[in-house]
C-alpha cells in the first residue's frame, strides 16, 4: 500500500503518511524539472532518503510526464525520448521498479468543479459535462488540477492547432513509437511502465484520448509485448464509463501480469458523463470495491496500490483530491477488505 506525495511543497509530511496504518511506501517524483529533461540523480536520491527516513519506500514514480512533441510526432521526439530513457535508467538504478506515466494531450486529470459542497460538509471533485463543454481553454483563465500554469493562451492555443492534425489514429501512432523506443531502457533498468487511463475517458476539447476502455488496453498491450509494457489500473478514471467492467478488466489484465500499479478509489455515476468522487468504501459509489479487491487476490496480483483521490474532511484545506484524511480513510478500509478476502479464502 502506498499513498502519493508532492515533495516539499505537500502539506501532507512523510511522518504523517507513516503513521497511517499499512502504508509502506510513497509515490512521488521530482517536481521541478519541465517535461522533457532529465531528472538530477540527487533529487531522485534526495526522496529516496527522505523517505526512507520515515520508513517508507519509494519504488513508484507518478510521473514522469511524456514531453507534448512526443505526443504530437515532431522530429524533435527522439532528443526528448532519449531523455525519457535516461530517466528510467536513473529511476532503475535509484531503486524504482514502476513508473506511471499518461498520453493524454494537453491536459491531465479534468473536472468541473475541484470542491463540490456535500451534504455533509465535505467537498468532493465531481465533473459536468456540460461544463467543461462550456469552458474554451484557448480563452485563457482556466485553473484545473491537471492543468499546467505556464501556458499562456496564446502559447496554448498554437499547442491546440498542432494537435489538429492529430486524431486518434495520428496519436497511436505517436504512443506506439514512444513505447518501442524505451522498452529496451525498461529491460535495462528493471522498471515497469504503467500507463494511466485517460481521466474522463472520453475526447475533451476536441482532443483525441485513447487509452479509455477495454479495446483500447488490448491495443495498448499489443503495442508492445514485453510485460514492462504495462498499466496503472485507475478504477475511477476507467469507471466513470459504465461500458467500463472494472473487476473484469482487473481479473484480465492483472491475471496477464499487465497490471502493475492500481489507483483505487470510488465514483458515483450521477447522469450520462457525469460523476462524483466519493469517499472510498462501495455503499457510496458506483463500483464495488470488494469486487476489484478480490479481483486482484485471485489474479495474485503483488503489484503496488494506493488510496486514489479523496474528499475534504474534517476542515482540512489542502490540494484538491490530496488531503490525508479522506485519503488514509480509504487506505485502511482497502487493507481491511484485504485481509477479509486473504482470511476467508484461507479457511476453505
Ligand atoms: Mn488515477
Amino acid at each position: 500500500m502506498t499513498f502519493r506525495h508532492y515533495g516539499d511543497s505537500d502539506p501532507v509530511s512523510l511522518e504523517y503518511i507513516s503513521q497511517i496504518p499499512g502504508v509502506t511506501g510513497i509515490v512521488s517524483a521530482v517536481y521541478d524539472v519541465s517535461p522533457g529533461c532529465v531528472w538530477p540523480t540527487e533529487s531522485i536520491e534526495r526522496i529516496q532518503s527522505q523517505a526512507a527516513a520515515h520508513g517508507l519506500a519509494f519504488e513508484v514514480v507518478e510521473s514522469v510526464p511524456v514531453h507534448e512533441d512526443i505526443k504530437l510526432g515532431k522530429p524533435s521526439r527522439d532528443q526528448y525520448i532519449a531523455a525519457y530513457c535516461e530517466n528510467i535508467r536513473r529511476l532503475g538504478k535509484a531503486g524504482i521498479k514502476c513508473i506511471c506515466y499518461n498520453f493524454m494531450p494537453v491536459f491531465d486529470w479534468l473536472r468541473s468543479d475541484l470542491a463540490h459542497k456535500n451534504k455533509d460538509g465535505s467537498t468532493s471533485l465531481i465533473y459536468r459535462h456540460e461544463q467543461v463543454l462550456a469552458m474554451d481553454p484557448a480563452k485563457g483563465g482556466l485553473s484545473l488540477p491537471g492543468w499546467d500554469e505556464s501556458y499562456s493562451a496564446e502559447g496554448l492555443s498554437a499547442l491546440l492547432e498542432e494537435y489538429a492534425a492529430i486524431d486518434a489514429e495520428k496519436l497511436w501512432e505517436n504512443l506506439a513509437y514512444f513505447i518501442r523506443a524505451i522498452m529496451p531502457a525498461c529491460e535495462e533498468a528493471g522498471v515497469n511502465m504503467a500507463i494511466h487511463p485517460d481521466d474522463p475517458p472520453w475526447d475533451i476539447f476536441g482532443l483525441p484520448r485513447i487509452v479509455t476502455n477495454e479495446k483500447n488496453l488490448d491495443r495498448l498491450l499489443s503495442l508492445h509485448p514485453s510485460r514492462r509494457n504495462g498499466l496503472t489500473l485507475c478504477t475511477g478514471s476507467l469507471g466513470a464509463s459504465p461500458a467500463n467492467d472494472i473487476p473484469a478488466l482487473l481479473r484480465k489484465y492483472a491475471g496477464m501480469g499487465r497490471v502493475h500499479f492500481v489507483h483505487a478509489r470510488n465514483i458515483r455515476l450521477v447522469g450520462e458523463n457525469d460523476f462524483d468522487e466519493t469517499a472510498h468504501p462501495s455503499q457510496y459509489g458506483s463500483l464495488d470495491m470488494y469486487e476489484i479487491l478480490k479481483a486482484l487476490y485471485d489474479t495474485g496480483f503483488d503489484g503496488y496500490i494506493r488510496p486514489d483521490h479523496g474528499r475534504m474532511i474534517w476542515g482540512e484545506k489542502g490540494r484538491p483530491g490530496y488531503g490525508l484524511y479522506d485519503r488514509a480513510l480509504g487506505a485502511v478500509y482497502l487493507e481491511g477488505l484485504w485481509e477479509a478476502i486473504v482470511k476467508s479464502n484461507n479457511m476453505h
